[in-house]
C-alpha cells in the first residue's frame, strides 16, 4: 500500500516525526507532499522559517520517508494521489473531515496529533528568550 500525506513541516519537530513515523505504518511506502513557500504564504500569511528545499532536504533524509515532492497548490490533492498512485491518505487531525471528499480516490486517515508541540509556539518561546 502507498500511503500519501501533506505539510509544511516547518521548524521540523517531534510531532512531525511521530505522524510521518504512524502515516507510514499504515502502508509500505510513503511520500510527502511538502507544502511550497507561495503555499504558505496564502495559507499562513507569512514565508517559513526554513526555505522549500531544506524543508524537503530534511524530510527526504527521514527513514521513514521513500518520496518527496513539492505541494504547490491545496487544491491538487486529487491530482497528487493519482500521480503518485497513492492508496490511502493520512492527515493530522486539524483536518478531520477536510478531505472527505477524496474517499472515492483512496482511503482517508486522520491521526491524532501530538498533543503540546507546534512550530507557532516554537517560534514564539525563541522570540521571548
Ligand atoms: N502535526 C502533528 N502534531 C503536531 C504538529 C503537527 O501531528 N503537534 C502534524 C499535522 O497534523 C500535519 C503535519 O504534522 O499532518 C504537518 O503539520 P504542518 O507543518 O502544520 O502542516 P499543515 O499546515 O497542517 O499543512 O496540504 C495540507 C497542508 O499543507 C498541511
Amino acid at each position: 500500500m502507498r500511503v500519501i500525506t501533506f505539510g509544511t513541516f516547518d521548524v521540523f519537530h517531534v510531532g512531525h516525526v511521530n505522524i510521518l513515523e504512524r502515516a507510514k505504518l499504515q502502508g509500505v511506502h510513503l511520500i510527502v507532499g511538502v507544502s511550497s513557500d507561495n503555499l504558505n504564504l496564502e495559507k499562513k500569511t507569512r514565508y517559513p522559517i526554513y526555505s522549500e528545499d531544506d524543508r524537503q532536504h530534511i524530510i527526504s533524509s527521514l527513514r521513514c520517508v521513500d518520496e518527496v515532492f513539492l505541494e504547490q497548490s491545496l487544491e491538487l490533492k486529487a491530482e497528487y494521489i493519482k500521480k503518485y498512485n497513492a492508496d490511502i491518505l493520512v492527515m493530522g487531525d486539524d483536518w478531520q473531515g477536510k478531505f472527505d471528499h477524496l474517499k472515492d480516490l483512496c482511503k482517508v486517515i486522520y491521526l491524532p496529533r501530538t498533543p503540546s508541540v507546534s512550530t507557532t509556539e516554537i517560534i514564539e518561546v525563541v522570540k521571548t528568550k
